[in-house]
């Protein structure tokens, strides 16, 4: 588990804040620094790791190996979201994830669940999974937050346009800022009035859905805005970045080839650094020790610069 000073794991009620000024949410470590999500895709055509952990065994490794390498968390998906992706079965997303979260939790890892499915997300909860990371905020089953007013459990509500074979087609906006503050608002209104606490709310941008590059950092230069939203307190802020498509065009070879995702690590890094030193409460990457070092740098750069 991470040696990584984090302090104790959350038992507070939603919304109290750690020492730090951090939040702490039940179940999860207190935020003393930003907080590091490793990421186990159970699938066999994710975007950047799909095939490597698909199959419980490896999975199940995969997880500890993050916890040991100091994720605060691990993130555990059965379904690809990458874009053009076509859908799982719930069974199957169900077969996939099960056992996994099941053998961490036991072994003591804070696992979140990324599932759009109230069924794969209340199967995850009983398995043991402390977190349910939505990447559609809700909108794909009205029945998640529902779940989550019942179960009372930390809650990602990112900023989503569709699913992964329409989204790329509704990367329009204006003022991508705004867009997605107004949009992120009307889902955590939403999900308020289907009775989630809104100490248990934590809000991502969703870089990379329904995003192109520039879109993805207008958002990463304004994550103070992404996290005040209408007339609630500041939500917590994760972001993912890690090896999406954004970087590997940033690093493109002199003939234009895009970075293949696994070379872009290094940038994955630099980016969790700057959203440390913004203030982010949590990242979601798929390689966690130089993460885990930048989570630090980050935390240092803020408070030299008097933020917390
Ligand atoms: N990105 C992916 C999957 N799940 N969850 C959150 N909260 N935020 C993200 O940006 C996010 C996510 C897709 O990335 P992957 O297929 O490389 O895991």
């Amino acid at each position: 588990m991470s040696d990584a000073g984090t302090g104790t794991t959350g038992t507070g009620r939603a919304g109290a804040r750690a020492p730090s000024g951090g939040p702490v949410l039940p179940g999860l470590p207190g935020a003393s620094r930003c907080l590091v999500m490793g990421v186990v895709n159970v699938t066999p055509d994710s975007f950047s790791d799909g095939g490597s952990w698909f199959g419980a065994g490896a999975a199940i490794a995969r997880g500890l190996e993050l916890a040991a390498q100091g994720a605060d968390i691990v993130d555990v998906g059965g379904e690809s979201t990458r874009p053009g992706a076509q859908r799982v079965p719930a069974d199957e997303e169900l077969r996939r994830v099960g056992p996994v979260i099941s053998e961490l939790a036991r072994a003591g890892v804070p696992v979140s669940v990324d599932t759009m499915r109230a069924e794969v997300a209340r199967a995850a909860l009983e398995a043991g999974a402390r977190l349910v990371n939505d990447v559609s905020g809700g909108l794909a089953d009205p029945g998640i937050p529902r779940l989550i007013a019942e179960a009372g459990v930390p809650y990602v509500v990112m900023h989503w346009r569709g699913h992964s074979d329409q989204m790329q087609d509704r990367a329009v906006y204006r003022d991508v800022v705004g867009e997605v503050r107004e949009e992120l608002l009307r889902r955590v209104d939403a999900v308020v009035a289907a009775g989630v606490d809104p100490g248990l709310i934590i809000v991502d941008p969703g870089l990379g859905f329904a995003k192109l590059a520039g879109h993805n950092w207008a958002l990463l230069t304004h994550l103070a805005e992404v996290s005040r939203l209408g007339g609630w307190p500041a939500f917590p802020v994760i972001i993912g970045a890690s090896r999406k498509r954004f970087l590997g065009t940033l690093l493109a070879a002199p003939d234009g080839s895009t970075r293949p995702f696994a070379d872009s690590d290094d940038a994955t890094v630099a980016v969790t650094a700057l959203a440390a030193a913004a203030g982010a409460w949590c990242v979601r990457v798929h390689e966690v020790p130089a993460n885990a070092d930048a989570v630090r740098v980050g935390q240092a750069w803020r408070e030299a610069a008097g933020g917390r």
